[in-house]
Formats: structure tokens, C-alpha cells, sequence
């Protein structure tokens, strides 16, 4: 193996997921040459018991540059912004770095399981699957989504990406579980109500970096 092939970064995971694509758009937008390794955790009988020496939650992605393994997507997208050159995904003033820091804290708490499990799910991917849409737990979504949408609006900074004129882990974030959202009927209506937001989730699809990632299922 050459030294390229040692220091070239390994992400495992499958590119289905919200957050294997979250760490693989920072990847292309650091324009880091990486490896995806595909790892699929909802195989009959679980992830390989091998993965688990590398992620022991049973979770993807997980990461590992020059020896240095490491888990948890908020962990991986801050060390490849720090450690690799390429534009800055984070900001340096405390006030926008915190409103980042928030945004990531309501996808990973609440926009990815109402938006993604709650609505596109239960709503898209079950029925197609022959599956039966639990109703009560697509009604109870409906408020959460609705907050997550007002307050991902109000969050939103005046520029063309999430905390201004600068694309940041917020944007790279929220994009993949977008991705999945729109896809559901509520979502065109829901986004209507937020135009600020819509315009945004436009102009993120015409990003090479999402273009380059879609899911293939
Ligand atoms: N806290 C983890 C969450 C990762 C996560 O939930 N990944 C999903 C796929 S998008 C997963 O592995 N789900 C498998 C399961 O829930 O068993 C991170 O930030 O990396």
C-alpha cells in the first residue's frame, strides 16, 4: 500500500443514511479524496460484529485517517473541517458559531427523527415497502415539524446559506434530512410557509456536493 492509500480517509457506512451523507458532504466540500466503505445497519442480523469494534452503538458512519478511529457525525465533520485544508466550515466569531452549533443540535435532536422517521418515512418509504403508515405517530410529528421549520426559519441569517455568506456544517447538515423531507406531501406546503427556507433548500440542490451524493435507493 503507498503512503496515499494510508493517509486517505475511510468512512463506513451506507450512502442511504442522513448522517453517512452529512460526513460525506463536508468531505467533498473540503474536497478531501476519501474512501466510503459500505457498512449497512439494518441487515438482517445487524451491522458486522467487526463494525462494532469500530462504532459499538451500531450506528454509521465511522471514520478512521492515518490510524485514527473515530465515531459520531458531529465528531468526524469537525475534525475533517480542522484538519484538512480547504474553505472553513465553521465560523470564528462566538455569536454565528453558536447559532451553528444550535442549528446542529435541532437537526440531531429533532428535525432528523420527525422529519426523516416521522414523516418520510411512515408516509414514503412504509406504504411503498407494503408497510402500513402508523397515523398517530404522523400527527403527533406534524407540531414538531412545524416548530422545526418556524424555528430553522427564524434562525436563518440574511445570505444565501443558512448563517450567511458562507456555506457551514449548519447547511451541510440540514441539507441531507431535506433530502428525505421533500419527498413527503406535507413538505411542499409546510416549506410554502417559509419561503426564506424554501429558497435555500433550492439553492443547496444545485450544490456539486449534494448533486454528488444522492442516495442511490
Ligand atoms: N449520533 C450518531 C447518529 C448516527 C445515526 O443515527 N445513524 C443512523 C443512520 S442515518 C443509524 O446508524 N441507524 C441505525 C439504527 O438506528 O440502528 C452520529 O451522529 O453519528
Amino acid at each position: 500500500m503507498s503512503q496515499a492509500d494510508l493517509s486517505k480517509p475511510i468512512l463506513y457506512g451506507a450512502d442511504y443514511s442522513v448522517y453517512v451523507r452529512i460526513a460525506r458532504l463536508v468531505l467533498v466540500e473540503k474536497q478531501v479524496d476519501y474512501e466510503l466503505v459500505p457498512v449497512d445497519v439494518f441487515a438482517e442480523g445487524g451491522p458486522p460484529a467487526q463494525y462494532l469494534e469500530r462504532q459499538p452503538f451500531g450506528r454509521i458512519p465511522a471514520f478512521e485517517h492515518d490510524g485514527f478511529r473515530i465515531y459520531e457525525t458531529a465528531a468526524i465533520t469537525r475534525y475533517v473541517d480542522e484538519a484538512f485544508p480547504g474553505p472553513t466550515l465553521q465560523p470564528a466569531e462566538p455569536c454565528p458559531r453558536a447559532l451553528m452549533n444550535q442549528i446542529l443540535g435541532i437537526v440531531d435532536s429533532y428535525a432528523y427523527r420527525t422529519l426523516v422517521w416521522d414523516l418520510y418515512v411512515e408516509t414514503v418509504s412504509k406504504p411503498r415497502d407494503g408497510g402500513k403508515t402508523d397515523e398517530a405517530r404522523v400527527a403527533r410529528a406534524l407540531p414538531v415539524a412545524e416548530t422545526c421549520l418556524a424555528e430553522l426559519a427564524r434562525l436563518k441569517r440574511h445570505g444565501e446559506w443558512l448563517l450567511g455568506d458562507a456555506v457551514t456544517l449548519a447547511d451541510l447538515y440540514l441539507a441531507p434530512v431535506f433530502g428525505y423531507f421533500e419527498k413527503a406531501a406535507m413538505a411542499a406546503p409546510m416549506l410554502a410557509r417559509h419561503p426564506a427556507l424554501a429558497a435555500w433548500w433550492e439553492r443547496v440542490k444545485g450544490r456539486e456536493s449534494i448533486r454528488t451524493t444522492e442516495p442511490t435507493i
